[in-house]
């Protein structure tokens, strides 16, 4: 009886079909609805676009009742709480990671299916939400996925730029910026909060007055804008928190002025208006360099104040002494672009808590955190003192007096030392320096790589270590693999699935199970079928929008990632070049097709980055009409890469270029995207490459040239004599020739010569700065060994299966478990 029970049991439970039929009518019900409700359109009617809203809203909608149950726990526990405060945020899209955080991915599916639902078409339908530049943003935005995940209650704090970071177009081979009006057809992932807005003030000038013997400052004649909330519910994969994106907007505190309307002076009744809203219009497009701009400083005070001024309302609202203020708050700041929020706080506890400073300052600097992302010279902000006391006069006053104090305690240690403390001042010549006030006001500084955090403590940040160095940690940055892996490559999700069950997706470190299949013929064959499709898929993207014929059987050799001389794109190019002259030189040239692929925004004032995607254009159009070369070298350029186009070219990428100079990536993070897809990697030993290697091996992976060691000795030594590599070696040496020689450009042979020029004899200060010349030969080598392994599919497939087994190291979600252990303390709230 009980033998029949069961066995009908079991025959039931296989009955019972894939998904949820009573949740995929409801879906189908939803989306109907909402289509009807707010555009007055049936599926026949309705465009791509409506249809993408329409499900968006519906999704909306459970979204929406997830986050308040989890505004209400957090209210009630009012435990610690995490801001992470940033300029950027580099979200993508949010419908499709939305709808596999609820789990709601298949029965979708089926619902799109059954009411004739193109859903590719619909997620494409999407904008992007580009309001970052590059790797620094997109961590924000993978942090947030596992802050939430993990069931951490931790903020996102930036600012909702009205236009993103441009569109490129590319014209006649040269990049063109184009808006990216990404709110145009509104955003159906925000919510508009009016009504708590908080005021920010430029200008005026510092009153005291005293009353009952009290001081009270205060700022008078200043310009003030209000800043809007606009909150962005953040879901975590299978998790009961959601966390809140809050985005401020700039509003004029009038919205025009009638006299002058009255008196037809239309543009000036609105100039006030348009002069508040600017502040918040625009993301500036420099990755990795920061321009000294007002608007900028501007923008920066403007979140920050925003941001604190919110924080601490909330803090009171919950009834909460100011004592404890960094009990229950951890602000953590994103670089040096939020380091006013450190004054700003100071201002708060002082001018309206009316503490003093000593009590302030022990709060301030036991409540923040600051993460440094770069070495790189240039993208070290500092700021004109004069603008900063102009633009934000209390500000000012502040961070003087921190200075004062930061460099008086100074003295104690090293008296007499005026150098020594003119180095480490956070005023000094006239500069305000953010990354030294960001170190003086925060309980923990931390590089995002070991071999980048290793390089602060012995030079960039070396004087600051000597005198603290407990506050020093090393936090390697990671991905979240939930994106880029499971929503990704759904396909290769599936097969890792099958073998180490679906443990990996909340906990990554489960990929290592995956080493077991290392060797499993079935397995790699079955990898190679899925890369497979992935390439044929891209292949076709590619033929449609280029017109360019790439074949899926040759290698697909990728460098995504912005355009900086630092990542040498341009050495991958002389590659090219030097596989080219192989190939004309003798058409039996023993190699495996190429299909060299590339992905980069220039920043617009960036010359040589921008002349560097004109050669790759200039090199494409080559090779790719070269019938000598047929077949075996393409080249192609992907235009405006993008996080929901990396999402489509990582799953069908072979190798990864992460070929930096050594010391100057501080982690990159698009290595690891790479990696946990099972391509192989080659690159140098720098930022998180280092771990990357010592994780899978380094048989496993293809690194070549001077570490970072050798870089720094050049140029402490000024020994790098790029000339005498050029005299000595002929194929670097034709190279070189055929970026001036009209080999590329036939009728403008001087095109490139800039960029020539700079690799021989530098611009200003020296040849080759990045070290190209030194580095080509070996670079060549690792690709050669790199092909003859390609060949050989159980040694590839075999290398690919443990990159991706080792990859969960290099997730998001380690990182975050790293910080909340080391810096943040949260409590972690699981389902
Ligand atoms: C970038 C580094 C990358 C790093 C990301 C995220 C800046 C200032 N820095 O190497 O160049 O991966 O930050 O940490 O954008």
């Amino acid at each position: 009886d009980t033998k029949e029970a069961k066995k009908a049991v079991a025959t039931k439970e296989k009955e019972v079909p894939q998904v949820d039929r009573v949740l995929v009518n409801q879906i189908k019900e939803n989306v109907e609805m909402k289509l009807q409700t707010l555009y007055a359109r049936t599926l026949k009617t309705a465009s791509d676009g409506q249809i993408y809203k329409a499900m968006s809203m519906a999704l909306r909608d459970r979204v929406m009742e997830k986050w308040a149950y989890s505004k209400e726990q957090e209210n009630e526990t009012n435990g610690r709480q995490l801001y992470y405060l940033s300029m950027e945020f580099l979200m993508g899209r949010l419908f499709g990671n939305n709808l596999m955080n609820l789990g709601l991915e298949a029965p979708v599916m089926q619902a799109c299916q059954e009411l004739g639902i193109d859903l590719e078409k619909v997620r494409n339908s999407e904008p992007d939400a580009g309001l970052g530049n590059g790797g620094l943003g997109r961590l924000a935005a993978c942090f947030l996925d596992s802050l939430a995940t993990l069931g951490m209650e931790g903020h996102g704090n930036g600012i909702r730029y009205e236009y993103g970071l441009f569109k490129q177009k590319i014209v006649n081979g040269f990049q063109v910026e184009v808006p990216d009006p990404w709110l145009e057809d509104g955003n159906v992932w925000e919510v508009a909060k009016p009504e708590e807005p908080e005021i920010i003030c430029f200008g005026g000038k510092v009153e005291r007055k005293i009353k009952n013997g009290k001081e009270y400052v205060m700022l008078e004649d200043a310009q003030c804008v209000k800043a809007i909330p606009y909150d962005v519910p953040v879901l975590g994969y299978d998790s009961e928190v959601v966390n809140t994106l809050r985005l401020w907007g700039a509003r004029a505190l009038k919205p025009m002025d009638m006299g002058l309307f009255g008196q037809g002076r239309y543009v000036d009744s609105l100039a006030e208006k348009e002069l508040a809203e600017v502040i918040s219009k625009v993301l500036y497009p420099e990755d990795n360099h920061p321009e000294g701009k007002a608007l900028r400083l501007k923008q920066q005070y403007f979140f920050v104040s925003a941001s604190i001024q919110s924080i601490h309302r909330k803090f009171k609202d919950a009834g909460n002494n100011i004592f404890d203020f960094h009990k229950k708050v951890v602000v953590h700041v994103n670089d040096t672009h939020p380091a006013l929020a450190i004054p700003e706080l100071m201002r708060i506890l002082m001018d309206k808590e009316g503490l003093d400073w000593e009590d302030a300052w022990s709060i301030t600097r036991q409540t923040f955190a600051y993460t440094n992302h770069t070495i790189l010279e240039e993208a070290l902000e500092r700021w004109p003192e004069e603008m900063l006391r102009n633009l934000l006069p209390r500000i000012y006053e502040i961070v003087y007096e921190i200075n004062e104090n930061f460099c008086k305690d100074l003295w104690k240690l090293h008296p007499g030392g005026w150098d020594h403390i003119a180095r480490m001042a956070i005023i000094s010549y006239g500069e305000v320096h953010m990354a030294r006030l960001c170190i003086a006001g925060s309980f923990s500084v931390n590089g995002v790589a070991k071999l980048h955090t290793d390089i602060l403590k012995r030079e960039v940040f070396k004087d600051f270590y000597q005198v603290e160095p407990q506050k020093f940690k090393a936090i390697t940055n990671g991905v979240t693999h939930r994106r880029f892996l499971l929503k990704a490559n759904p396909k290769l999700a599936h097969l890792i699935t099958e073998h180490i069950g679906d443990g990996w997706i909340k906990h990554p470190g489960e990929l290592t199970h995956f080493k077991e299949q290392a060797d499993n013929k079935d397995v790699q064959e079955r990898l190679a079928a899925i890369r497979h499709e992935n390439k044929a898929k891209l292949a076709d993207h590619i033929f449609h929008k280029y017109a360019i014929t790439v074949d899926p059987d040759s290698i697909f050799d990728v460098h995504v990632k912005r355009l900086h001389e630092y990542k040498r794109q341009l050495l991958n190019v002389m590659h090219i070049m030097f596989l080219y002259n192989k190939v004309l030189d003798n058409p039996d040239f023993p190699m495996h097709p190429r299909t060299f692929i590339f992905g980069a925004k220039a920043a617009p004032g960036y010359h040589n980055a921008k002349m560097i995607i004109k050669l790759i254009h200039a090199l494409a159009k080559k090779v790719n009409n070269d019938p000598r070369v047929k077949d075996k070298i393409k080249v192609v350029f992907m235009e405006n890469y993008r996080v929901s186009l990396a999402e489509r070219i990582i799953p069908a990428s072979d190798v990864s270029e992460q070929i930096s100079t050594a010391g100057k990536e501080a982690s990159g993070t698009g290595n690891m995207k790479f990696m946990l897809n099972g391509a192989l990697t080659i690159g140098t030993l720098d930022g998180a490459n280092v771990e990357m290697k010592e994780a899978v091996g380094t048989d496993n992976i293809y690194i070549f040239g001077l570490t970072a060691e050798e870089v720094s000795n050049y140029y402490q030594l000024g020994h790098y004599r790029p000339y005498e590599l050029y005299q000595r070696q002929p194929e670097l040496r034709q190279v070189l020739d055929q970026l001036v020689n009209g080999f590329l450009e036939e009728e403008h042979p001087d095109m490139f010569q800039g960029l020539y020029n700079g690799l021989l004899y530098g611009h200003y200060g020296m040849a080759d700065p990045y070290f190209l010349l030194k580095d080509f030969e070996p670079y060549c080598q690792a690709q050669t060994r790199l092909g003859l392994e390609y060949k050989k599919p159980e040694i590839w497939w075999k290398k690919a299966i443990l990159n991706i087994s080792h990859a969960g190291e290099f997730s998001s979600d380690r990182t975050i478990r790293d910080y909340n252990e080391q810096v943040w303390h949260l409590p972690i709230y699981s389902k």
